[in-house]
Order: C-alpha cells, then structure tokens, then sequence
C-alpha cells in the first residue's frame, strides 16, 4: 500500500514537472497554449489641432523637396480623431520574461528633410540601422535618459547603426543641422507592441494568455494606462482616447 502512494506522488510529481514546461534546457516539447491579441483603436477627442507648417528654407536642398510645404508630426490625426503613431505596449505583466532581439535590423531613414518613419521602434540591442536618403549631410542626435547619448554627422549615402541597451519609452531624436527635425526610438525588452497607423489602429498579437497593462504613448499627449485579462486563444478589444 505504502509502495503504491508513493507511486502515485512521483508520477503527480512528474505530470506537474511536464505541465509546468519541464526543466529548463531539457528541450522538452510541452504544450504551448493558443496565443492572446489585444487589438483596439486610438482616438483624438475633441478638434484636431491644425499641423504646424514647416520652414525649410534654412537648407535649400531640404525646401525643394517640399514644393507643397510639410508639416510637424506632433499630432498627427485625419477628420474622424484616428490618432497616427502612438505607442500600445505591455507596460506590465509579462513578470521576468526574457527575449532575444530579432536579428535583423530595424530600419530610420532621413528622407525630405524628415525622420521616416516618424516613431520607430526597436528592441534592446537589436540592429538600428539609420540611413539617409537625401542629398544633404544630416546629424542624428538621440537624447536618451535610460541609454547611452550619441550625436553623430551623416553625409548622403553612408549608413551606420546604433544600438540602444536598456528599455526606453521613448527617446527623442534631433537633428542638430535642422531644427525642425524631430523623431523618436522606443526601445522594447520584449515583443509586445505596436504603433498605431494611419486609422489609429494597433494590434498586440501572440501574447501568452494572462492578465497586463496596456500603455499607449503619444509624444505630445502623454500617456495611459488599461488593464487587461486575456486567456488562451482569445482576442480583445481596448481603446484610447487622448485629448489636450
Ligand atoms: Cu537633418
């Protein structure tokens, strides 16, 4: 009888040891539970502020490209508030998680005198690749609280990347040639974000199931926060609204 329990304990033991995933590094191929998304839209409330028009004339070579004039991309909304370029991310929850950084390369491009795109993500010392496209010298300056700062002259066509070690959410970017120029890198330390585009959609997909917080960031807006509970192949909606 005392035999048989014990049994019974190292085999419970044993299917605890196998749900829980194994050992870690044994390789063992324990079920992985259908992905979560959180997915949803971010709104400006109330009139949208009229851009602010862009004086290029300061670098020539920058003002022919923008026969039409360009505007600021502080806020950047169509008629209906969708609100463009806002971070989503999981701000909380994913515990002590680690994740390797993709290997390829993200990608800023100086292009019409403007950063493009105009918030760019990354992940913690994952490959930031800065190109310039035009045919003037620019000067990419990140003011970083969290990473190293750098400050570095780019003549046309001659790319060279950075990296950024820590989470940053997120760095200003100036170029120091023209003023106008303003951009911002958001370092993750883990996969879970997006950027809202131009119909102020996002959508967070292949999260584990389990309960976050959602942060949405607008450089000029702030930020804010939701909670969120999502189970095992379930797909929820939130949304934002920022107002001035
Ligand atoms: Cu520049």
């Amino acid at each position: 009888m005392r035999k048989h329990w014990l049994q019974i304990t190292i085999l419970a033991a044993l299917a605890a040891c196998l749900a829980a995933g194994g050992a870690p590094g044994t390789g063992s191929a324990a079920p992985v539970p259908p992905a979560a998304t959180v997915k949803g839209t971010v709104k400006f409330q109330g009139t949208v502020p009229k851009a602010t028009h862009i004086d290029m004339s300061a670098d020539p070579k920058c003002a022919q490209m923008h026969p039409g004039g360009a505007t600021m991309q502080d806020i950047e909304a169509d008629a209906k508030g969708d609100l463009e370029n806002v971070i989503v991310y999981v701000s909380q929850g994913l515990g002590d998680a680690k994740f390797e950084p993709p290997k390829e390369a993200a990608v800023i491009d100086q292009k019409g005198c403007m950063y493009q795109p105009h918030v760019v993500t990354v992940r913690a010392n994952q490959e930031l690749k800065v190109v310039n496209s035009d045919n003037t010298t620019h000067n990419i300056h990140p003011l970083p609280y969290n990473n190293r700062e750098s400050n570095q002259s780019q003549p046309p066509g001659v790319p060279f990347s950075m990296t950024f070690a820590r989470e940053e959410i997120a760095i200003p970017v100036k170029c120091n040639i023209h003023p106008w120029m303003h951009s911002y890198i958001a370092v993750f330390k883990n996969p879970y974000f997006a950027v809202t585009g131009k119909d102020g959609s996002f959508e967070i997909a292949n999260l584990p199931p389990g309960t976050y917080t959602i942060t949405a960031w607008q450089e000029k807006l702030g930020s804010q926060s939701q909670k969120i509970a999502v189970g095992a192949g379930e797909s929820k909606t939130l949304d934002f609204s920022f107002k001035q």
